[in-house]
C-alpha cells in the first residue's frame, strides 16, 4: 500500500523562521521520522515538497496513475486560495487527510476557511510535526476499513 505525503508553498523553509508557530524541525527531519514510521506499519510513503500549484496538482493526478491509496496533504497557503488544488483532490478521488502544523482556525481569519477541507476524509491541525503521524494513522486506520 503506498500512501503520498504532499507539502505544499513555503514548508521547505520549516525550521527556519517563525519556530513558535511552526516547530523547530525542518521537512526533512518531520519525513525522514514518517518515512520510518510508514515503514514499520507495512507502507510505503512518497514525500513530495513543490512551491507551485500546478505541480502539486500534477503530482496529485500521478498518484491516481499510480494507485496510491490516499494522500496525506499540507497544501500551505494554498489551503486558503486554491480551487484548482480542491478540484484535482476531489478528481482523483483519493481518500486525503489535511493537515496543518498550527491551529489555522484560532489564527487570522484568512487561514480559517480551508478550500480543500469539504473534499478532505479529516483536518488534523495545531499539533505541529505530531500532525503529520496522527495522519498517517488516521488514514492507515481508514483504508483498512474501507
Ligand atoms: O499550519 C500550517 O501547516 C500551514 O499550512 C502553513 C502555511 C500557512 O500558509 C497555512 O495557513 C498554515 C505556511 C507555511 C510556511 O511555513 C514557513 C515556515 C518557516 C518560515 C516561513 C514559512
Amino acid at each position: 500500500m503506498k500512501i503520498l505525503v504532499l507539502n505544499g508553498p513555503n514548508l521547505n523553509l520549516l525550521g527556519t523562521r517563525e519556530p513558535e508557530i511552526y516547530g523547530h524541525e525542518t521537512l526533512d527531519q518531520i519525513m525522514q521520522a514518517l518515512l520510518a514510521e510508514a515503514a514499520a506499519a507495512g507502507v510505503t510513503l512518497e514525500n513530495f515538497q513543490s512551491n507551485v500549484e500546478g505541480t502539486l496538482i500534477d503530482r496529485i493526478h500521478q498518484a491516481k496513475q499510480e494507485r496510491c491509496a490516499g494522500i496525506i496533504i499540507n497544501p500551505g497557503g494554498y489551503t486558503h486560495t486554491s480551487i484548482a488544488l480542491r478540484d484535482a483532490i476531489s478528481g482523483v478521488d483519493l481518500p486525503t487527510l489535511e493537515v496543518h502544523l498550527s491551529n489555522i482556525h484560532a489564527r487570522e481569519q484568512f487561514r480559517q476557511h480551508s478550500f480543500i477541507a469539504p473534499v478532505a476524509i479529516g483536518q488534523i491541525c495545531g499539533f505541529g510535526a505530531l500532525g503529520y503521524s496522527l495522519a498517517l494513522r488516521a488514514l492507515i486506520d481508514h483504508l483498512q476499513r474501507s
